[in-house]
This record gives C-alpha cells, sequence and structure tokens, in this order.
C-alpha cells in the first residue's frame, strides 16, 4: 500500500494516455468504403460473442469521434493510442487506398494534433481484412506481404501527423485464440496453423517496420504484446517450473526472441515438434523480424499460475480449462499449442468482472525483468486496466455520475506499480489507460466495461465515471493522485 501523505511522482516527459482500437470503438461498419473484417464476420456468425453483439454501431466513435477527442483534452492527457482498421483503408485488403478511409484518420489525428495529443497509433488490432482470410489469413505468407503494404500506404498517407507508429497488438491472442482455442476470430482451431500464424505475425512486424522507416525515416516503430507474467504452482515443483518455462516459450519468447534477438527458442521448436517442423521460416526471415524498437509495447492485466499437467489425460480434459481460466468461453482446443496438458490454475484473490486477479506486483517484475533482459530497450506500458460492473447514479446536483471505485483502486496501484519498477531501475516511458470508453469486448461484446467513461449503449452518451476525474489529475500533475481525488473539477 501506498502512503499518499507522499505521492508518488514520475518523471518529467513521461506519457501519459488513454487507448482505444478501431474494431472496438469505430462502428459505421459498412460505412465509407469500408469492408468486413474477420471480426465482422465472426461477431456476426460464429454464435460465440456475448448476446451476438458486434461492432456494427459500437460507439459510433465513426461519427463521435470529435467529442472523443474533446474528452481525451478535458482528460489532459499528452497522448492517445488508437488502431486503423485495414478494410476501412485498404478495403480489400490489398490494392487501392480508400479515400474516404484515410480522410477519416486524416480528419480525426488533425484534430489530435490541434489538441496537442500525440497520436500512437497501431496497424493491426486484430481487425484483417476478410478478403485475405480468405485467402488463408495468418496461416499464410502472403498475408505478411500484404500488411507491409498496407503499413508502407498508410504511413505514406498519414506519416506527416504521426510519430510514432506500431505494427501489431498482441499478436498473441491474433495467433494462438484465433487459430488455436478459436475464442477470437477467424475462430479456427489448427494448432499448425496458429504456429505458422505466430511466424507470419512476426514477419509481418518486421517487413512493416522496415516498410515504415523507408517511407519515414525518422518515424518511431513499435509492437505491443501481451507477455505473460507466469508463476509456478508449486514453485518447488520441477514439473511446474517446466510448464512456466513451456509457456513462457508459446506466450512470451516466440515473439520476444525473433523480434529482439533474431531466434526461435530452442526449446519452443522442440516443445512443437510434434505439431510442425516450422518450415515456414525461410531463409533470412528472422534478420527481418528483428527491428530496432524504439518503444516496446507492455499490455499487462493480470498473472497467470500453472502446473505439469498429466499428458495422459482424456483429450476432453486437455485445454478446454486453460482457456476458460483467460475468462475466454470454453473452446475445444488449448490455445498453448504442444502445451495442452499444463493445467492454468483458477484465478484468486480480488479479481475483476473478467475474472482476472489483480496483481499490480506482476506489472513492477514484468517491466524490471524485461528491463534486465533487454537493456538499453525502451518501454511503455501500452494497455492496463479492468471490467467491473459499474452503476450509474445522479449526484445533488443532478449530474450523471459513476462511482468505480473498484477501477480507481486498479488502476492507482498498477500505476504505482510501474512507478516501482522506474525505481528498480526500469526504462519505462508512458502508460496508457485501457480504455478511454466503454467498448466492444471481443468475446464478451458490450457485457464487460473497461472505460473510464461510460458510454450508454441506448443514447451512446458518454459519462465520466470516477475513474476518468482520477486520470486526469494524474495525467495533469503526473502525480500519482490517492484514490479519493475524484471529484469533478
Ligand atoms: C487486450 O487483450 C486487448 O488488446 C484489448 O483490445 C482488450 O479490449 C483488452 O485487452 C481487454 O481484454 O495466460 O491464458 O490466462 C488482452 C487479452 C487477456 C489475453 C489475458 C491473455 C491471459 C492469457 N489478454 N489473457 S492466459
Amino acid at each position: 500500500m501506498t502512503d499518499d501523505t507522499f505521492a508518488r511522482t514520475f518523471p518529467a516527459g513521461f506519457t501519459w494516455g488513454t487507448a482505444t482500437a478501431a474494431y472496438q470503438i469505430e462502428g459505421a461498419a459498412a460505412e465509407g468504403g469500408r469492408t468486413p473484417s474477420i471480426w465482422d464476420t465472426y461477431a456476426h456468425f460464429s454464435g460465440r460473442v456475448d448476446r451476438n453483439d458486434s461492432g456494427d454501431v459500437a460507439d459510433d466513435h465513426y461519427h463521435r469521434w470529435a467529442e472523443d477527442v474533446d474528452h481525451l483534452a478535458q482528460l489532459g492527457v499528452g497522448a492517445y493510442r488508437l488502431s486503423i482498421s485495414w478494410s476501412r483503408v485498404i478495403p480489400t485488403g490489398r490494392g487501392p487506398l480508400n479515400p474516404e478511409g484515410v480522410a477519416f484518420y486524416r480528419t480525426l489525428l488533425t484534430a489530435l494534433r490541434e489538441r496537442g495529443i500525440q497520436p500512437y497509433v497501431t496497424l493491426y488490432h486484430w481487425d484483417l481484412p476478410q478478403e485475405l482470410e480468405d485467402e488463408g489469413g495468418w496461416t499464410v505468407r502472403s498475408t505478411a506481404e500484404a500488411f507491409a503494404d498496407y503499413a508502407r500506404a498508410v504511413v505514406a498517407e498519414l506519416g506527416d501527423l504521426v510519430k510514432v507508429w506500431t505494427t501489431l497488438n498482441e499478436p498473441w491472442c491474433s495467433a494462438y485464440l484465433g487459430y488455436a482455442s478459436g475464442v477470437h476470430a477467424p475462430g479456427r482451431s489448427e494448432p499448425a496453423g496458429a504456429l505458422a500464424a505466430v511466424h507470419h505475425l512476426n514477419l509481418a512486424h518486421g517487413l512493416a517496420a522496415l516498410a515504415i522507416r523507408e517511407v519515414e525515416p525518422d518515424a518511431r516503430v513499435s509492437v505491443t504484446l501481451n507477455l505473460h507474467v507466469l508463476r509456478a504452482a508449486d514453485p518447488t515443483s520441477e514439473g511446474d517450473l517446466d510448464a512456466v518455462r513451456r509457456i513462457d516459450a508459446l506466450g512470451n519468447r516466440a515473439f520476444l526472441a525473433p523480434m529482439l534477438e533474431g531466434e526461435y527458442p530452442a526449446d519452443l521448436l522442440a516443445d512443437t515438434a510434434a505439431v510442425t517442423d516450422w518450415g515456414f521460416v525461410q531463409d533470412g526471415d528472422l534478420e527481418i523480424v528483428r527491428q530496432p524498437l524504439d518503444v516496446l509495447g507492455v499490455n499487462y492485466y493480470s498473472t497467470t499460475t500453472v502446473s505439469a499437467g498429466d499428458a495422459a489425460a482424456a483429450p476432453e480434459d486437455l485445454g478446454v480449462e486453460s482457456t476458460a481460466a483467460d475468462g475466454h468461453r470454453p473452446s475445444s482446443h488449448s490455445a498453448w499449442v504442444g502445451s495442452e496438458d499444463v493445467k492454468f490454475a483458477a484465478p484468486t484473490g480480488p479479481l475483476t468482472s473478467m475474472g482476472w486477479n489483480q496483481e499490480p506486483a506482476g506489472l513492477t517484475e514484468l517491466l524490471v525483468e524485461l528491463g534486465k533482459r533487454y537493456p538499453g530497450q525502451p518501454l511503455m506500458v501500452t494497455e492496463n486496466g479492468a471490467a467491473f460492473e459499474d452503476e450509474e447514479s445522479v449526484d445533488a446536483v443532478g449530474r450523471r455520475r459513476v462511482h468505480d471505485a473498484a477501477r480507481v483502486a486498479y488502476l492507482h496501484d498498477h500505476v504505482d506499480a510501474l512507478g516501482a519498477a522506474i525505481d528498480a531501475g526500469a526504462d519505462v516511458r508512458g502508460y496508457f489507460a485501457w480504455s478511454l470508453l466503454d467498448n466492444f469486448e471481443w468475446g464478451w461484446g458490450y457485457s464487460k466495461r473497461f472505460g473510464i467513461i461510460r458510454v450508454d449503449y441506448d443514447t451512446l452518451e458518454r459519462v465520466w465515471k470516477d475513474s476518468a476525474h482520477w486520470y486526469r489529475r494524474l495525467s495533469t500533475t503526473g502525480a500519482l493522485p490517492a484514490v479519493t481525488e475524484v471529484d469533478p473539477a
């Protein structure tokens, strides 16, 4: 616990922001020349999204962007992390740009510039154009090449307005949730395909980084990973420690090692040898994947505890548990290709409404460890936040209020944990709260709310939660406010 009498302060120049993603907030799914992405298809046809919600309307940000930029300005944030919808700017996935799609982002980015808000733009936050999925999606190499062309075209159009480009958001989710457990679009369950997707996403990152710098030599390039902070159920058990090693290989080192060290870990290749011979990795690929990163983005929500599994268990006992522990609905296949037998402990302690445990210390550990493993590599927390059951009320002077004390405490404790990592030597340059707005929470639809600003899904009105008031104090002072500092300005 922090002693709030001596508020923690952050370095001058530390970046405070909020984050969103295109499919989760934009809506206008069939407007302005946009064509379906894999998430449109999955939401409409898989039957696997809560209440069959979709991003058709979402927060209607496509029409309400000006109001949302006003909210960002009122929050006093210096940065805003958004993503571009690939099929809005290149409707067929490859080929000519759609001027109307480009114009939408140009207008939005210009408005951010006018308010002095630095955009952090992610090129891919899970919304692959459906046409490319029809050609094999991330299981085929040509998708990585199409991504580089898309990156080149977008940076040529918008590079004057954007300094920091992020290639991918959480390729772990795209590969394993999309192609192994199938709890994300495109909903396929093909273990070997998922590992091919891992490689093609890594390749896409490298090719895009090269393309971005080719067009804009001064651009800053980053990638955002969801790294797993792992604990052994029994730290004295060799089997449990080996489970940690295997999940670390699949979940963390499958991306970190090629991107930052130019190789796939030998143990990852060995652990997955029965699934694939990794023949999709071609000569020269790893040199492409390894590109200098101006920022390594990290998304952090909770920790994961694993133990050695029973390799002889019946297939129906494998994997199902692990995806359920992730808060997703049960699937016929585990996300953890080749390590389906590893057991995932049910989260304990205070949980969020995703069922995820709250463990701020995990964020400190993660950042400190990354700093040690990759000295000199600047880091940012590109997402952190929590879903809770928020309730609206009206205060004495008639204002709509949302008292989300649990979210304020979560943000407070995690920002504090980030500060502790800086104290311990980690080079962390920024923090983005997930999310600016309640939005389409993927497989959970609108049933889970991560926003610091509430969205009334009947009227699409935005209502500041206490966490937004709290976050405004943090971003405007650079000092950690007490959890009680939530009154409207
Ligand atoms: C992020 O995904 C997304 O970038 C964002 O779009 C989304 O809205 C937000 O978080 C909230 O979900 O070790 O098996 O227990 C985060 C998804 C959640 C995936 C935690 C991995 C733990 C995996 N991650 N999960 S496991």
